[in-house]
């Protein structure tokens, strides 16, 4: 049979099978042997969104074995510093919600950086949301949203507190598979709750002392949605979020606006970051280029560099 994964812990996954009622539980499945060596090396091997092929087990009603994972479309993924791997939040999306908050956790432009990059070498389409729109919002977040939006990005603004926003979110995640990835307690999980007549997600208090999430979810979880196909996952915030599967020197390539002036700088293998007569630093200069994003770039390729140092 086949089926989509909606939840997994512990090597145990959650799947609904393809044509079953939306009234029959989800089936209790388990990996089968070896079937999955080729992803051996990731965290987990399989993640909410994913298609699978699996046996139902003949002596156990409801459980079954999976025997494959179906090639996929897309897939949203940091890199799990902890386990050295990647691990995968979420699979075949076709939406990408960058959740924030304006105040409280405070806007992290460079958390934003950092996931556009993983979803544009994904070539998955992103929506920025502001949630928490409610508690304000500085001129200066504002501006920063601008940068976005002249990027060609989409930026909504909502609140779960108001409501301001939230039908409107609804409708356009509607019918569609999607994702709320973003810093611990922005409101994935409030947000989902309110777009969602199923879902009862846990809901957490911030840290007073460091104004951020506890890190209240802490395993993706697909909704599907009850008509029109997809669906949305929740997926638990991370800190800082770890690139990986990128060089340094193909990073430039991900920060659109620089697009422009690659191959138009004196060296030819410029970085961007310091040498004299480069294109990208003329325009930051002058204004073309904000000092943001470029200060994002730099931070990131500093990183990826010494990384790679320290491999060979
Ligand atoms: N003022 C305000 N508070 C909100 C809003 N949405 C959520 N919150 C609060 O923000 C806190 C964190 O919400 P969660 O939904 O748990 O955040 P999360 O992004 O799921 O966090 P993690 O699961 O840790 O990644 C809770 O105290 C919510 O009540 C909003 O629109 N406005
Ligand atoms: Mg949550
Ligand atoms: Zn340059």
């Amino acid at each position: 049979m086949r089926g989509t994964i909606y939840w997994g812990i512990n090597n145990i996954f959650a799947v609904r099978g393809e044509g079953d009622q939306e009234s029959l539980p989800l089936w209790e499945c388990r990996l089968k042997g070896k079937v999955l060596k080729d992803v051996e090396d990731e965290y987990n091997p399989l993640s909410p969104g994913d298609q699978v092929d699996f046996e139902p087990d003949t002596d156990h009603r409801g459980k079954g074995m999976i025997s494959a994972r179906r090639p996929r479309v897309n897939a949203y993924s940091r890199w799990n510093k902890k386990r050295s791997s990647p691990q995968t939040l979420a699979a075949n999306l076709d939406l990408l919600v960058l959740v924030t908050s304006p105040l409280s956790p405070p806007f992290r432009p460079r958390f934003l950086d950092r996931a556009l990059l993983m979803a544009g070498r994904e070539d998955l389409p992103a929506l920025i949301v502001v949630n928490k729109c409610d508690q304000g919002i500085s001129e200066d977040t504002e501006d920063r949203l601008a940068v976005y939006q002249d990027l060609g990005y989409d930026v909504h603004l909502c609140s779960v507190v108001s409501g301001e926003g939230v039908s409107e979110l609804k409708e356009q995640l509607s019918g569609l598979t999607s994702a709320l990835v973003g810093q611990s307690g922005v409101g994935k999980s409030s947000l989902l709750n309110r777009l969602h007549v199923d879902s009862r997600q846990k809901v957490g208090e911030l840290s007073t002392k460091h104004n951020r999430g506890n890190h209240t979810t802490n395993f993706s979880l697909y909704f599907p949605w009850l008509t029109g196909g997809g669906g949305v996952i929740d997926t638990p915030g991370v800190r800082e979020l770890e690139v990986f599967g990128i060089q340094a020197s193909q990073l430039a390539f991900s920060w659109p606006e620089f697009r422009p002036y690659l191959g138009q700088c004196g060296f030819n293998l410029c970085s961007h970051t310091q040498e004299p007569g480069c294109a990208v630093l003329k325009a930051l200069e002058s204004g073309i280029i904000h000092p943001d994003r470029w200060d994002n770039y730099a931070k990131l390729y500093q990183e990826l560099a010494e990384a790679e140092r320290q491999w060979t």
